[in-house]
């Protein structure tokens, strides 16, 4: 295996990572759990403790209370694979082809003999688990899977020791949970096939049947498969009794969730808690319909709220809560319409969801990649604190390696910088920069006053369906983040700033 194997090369390889410690950080290493709590197209106004009106998050807001609470907290990009990659692997998403939004039959786009977060944590003597959403595809090959036997190569290659994931989205086949690398709970009297090429015949298709789309209909795409009377993207036969119902993904992966930690109370572990809500279909358990006033996706926000205080519930139960991290953040920035008849748009009335800030998922103003961030740690961390300081989940790696003291391979992570202080409310200077995507890879870079777009070829609205600005405009874009967010192009007016940003950007792309 990948770590071993790569230990076998000898200690030469192995470098502490100490090189971007913040002060105060020569403190001895220590092992926390840590829980990663990675919610799904959650905006950055979205919480109520984000001043997310029309909905309630007590869970959320207690976790806030007990830790920090960041304003200027940044995932890489602002769709959920090349986000997750970054954050998982140190390595900029727009370095690697192949990491833009996956199929549910790409073929695993980490590969194993890459050193991941995951196992920095294994191979400092945590048991490590991916439960919920992976979305950074499966098996060796795109499209080459066969759901009825044991994947290849899976999750166990990339450091975690214990999996239940969905392959990709919710609204993406196979609808089946993979454990361990194998579908749960499999049929075997309905072998599984999956293609994202041509439909199977005789499976109806929702573009065909909108009477058999009784739970939730397609507003735009999500029109192939049917699986639980909801129309998906791409094409899929069998599964039966392994397929999921949307109503209790989060009751399951909750449920999992708490096992895990259940199981490994008496160790450290490292818990990668990647939760389906708020990303469509928006198909909550009943318990939670109905009471929100901003429908399905408000209920979706409460639904997550109640996986975030069941963690904490057990975490509390078994005495844990003290000495456990946990980080709880967004992939990427909210959108309203992406692809299903739920009405969140009508229903949003005053919440926004970006909070003040322009543009949504998928684009290069903020609210694409500017998320909530709240790191709690009862025994470390002082309680109630609110901070500016400029952060990005790019440094989630070797911040966390630096807490553990973890030794890595030489060439891991190579894009994240230890921050621990930042991330523990020691040091509030701010990241000198951070660097995001958007969907069509144009990169911003923002400092703390300031953001740059770079020319992009792109429309300046998201043309497929979502009502959401993209910032792409064909010339440079230079907005001073001190003023209500980028609504004036001072471009012109700063070209000395311009020319300091673009050659950061030219420095970290390197061309
Ligand atoms: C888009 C989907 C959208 C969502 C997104 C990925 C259509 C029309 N839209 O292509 O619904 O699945 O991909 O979202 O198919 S993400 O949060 O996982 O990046
Ligand atoms: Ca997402």
């Amino acid at each position: 295996m990948k770590s071993n194997a790569l230990l076998g090369l000898g200690a030469s390889l192995f470098v502490p990572c100490f090189s971007y410690a913040q002060k105060g950080q020569e403190a001895k290493p220590q092992t926390p759990n840590v829980v990663f709590i990675y919610a799904d197209d959650l905006g950055y106004g979205d919480l109520q403790c984000y001043d997310g009106t029309r909905v309630e998050t007590p869970n959320v807001n207690k976790l806030a209370k007990s830790g920090i609470r960041f304003l200027n907290a940044h995932a890489t990009a602002s769709t959920s694979t090349p986000s997750r990659y970054s954050m998982l692997t140190g390595e900029y998403a727009w370095r690697r082809p192949g990491t833009d939004i996956a199929a549910g039959n790409a073929g695993m786009i980490i590969r194993p003999e890459r050193y991941t977060i995951a196992d920095m944590f294994k191979n400092s003597g945590y048991a490590t688990a991916a439960i919920g959403k992976w979305h950074l595809g499966l098996g060796d090959k795109d499209g080459e899977q066969d759901w009825n036997a044991p994947l290849p190569t899976a999750l166990g290659d990339l450091g975690f020791d214990y999996s239940y994931i969905m392959a990709a989205t919710a609204d993406r086949v196979p609808c089946v949970f993979i454990e361990n690398g194998k579908v749960a709970n499999y049929d075997p009297s309905a072998p599984i096939e999956v293609s994202y090429k041509k439909p199977f015949e005789g499976e109806p298709l929702g573009k065909d049947h909108p009477e058999l789309l009784y739970n939730l209909k397609h507003s735009h795409g999500h029109d192939m498969a049917i699986v639980n009377g909801i129309g998906r993207i791409g094409y899929m036969k069998g599964g039966g009794k392994a397929l999921w119902k949307d109503e209790n993904i989060a009751d399951s992966i909750t449920t999992h969730a708490l096992d895990f930690i259940r199981k490994n109370k008496d160790n450290p572990f490292f818990l990668y808690f990647a939760t389906n809500d708020v990303h469509v279909p928006r198909f909550p358990h009943e318990r939670f319909r109905g009471k929100n006033p901003m429908g399905l996706r408000g209920d979706a926000i409460v639904q997550f709220d109640w996986s975030v205080g069941r963690i904490m519930e057990l975490l509390d139960k078994l005495g844990l809560r003290e000495n456990t991290l946990i980080i709880l953040s967004s992939d990427n920035g909210p959108v309203l319409d992406d692809g299903y008849d739920d009405h969140a748009v009508e229903l949003a009335g005053d919440h926004k969801p970006g909070g003040p800030l322009r543009g949504g998922k998928y684009s290069a103003f903020e609210a694409g990649t500017r998320v909530p961030a709240i790191v709690s740690w009862p025994k470390q961390v002082k309680k109630g604190q609110v901070s500016d300081v400029l952060v990005s989940q790019i440094d989630w790696f070797r911040s966390f390696s630096g807490l553990i003291g973890a030794t890595l391979p030489q060439g891991t992570a190579p894009d994240s910088q230890n921050r621990l202080g930042n991330w523990l409310g020691t040091d509030a200077t701010d990241r000198p920069w951070v660097i995001e995507q958007a969907n069509d890879h144009t990169l911003s870079v923002r400092t703390k006053d300031w953001k740059y777009i770079e020319p992009s070829n792109g429309p300046a609205m998201i043309p497929w369906g979502p009502k959401i600005e993209t910032g792409y405009q064909k010339t440079p874009s230079l907005y001073d983040m001190r003023k209500v967010n980028e609504q004036e192009n001072e471009a012109d007016k700063h070209p000395e700033i311009v020319a300091r940003l673009q050659a950061i950007l030219k420095d970290v792309r390197g061309f």
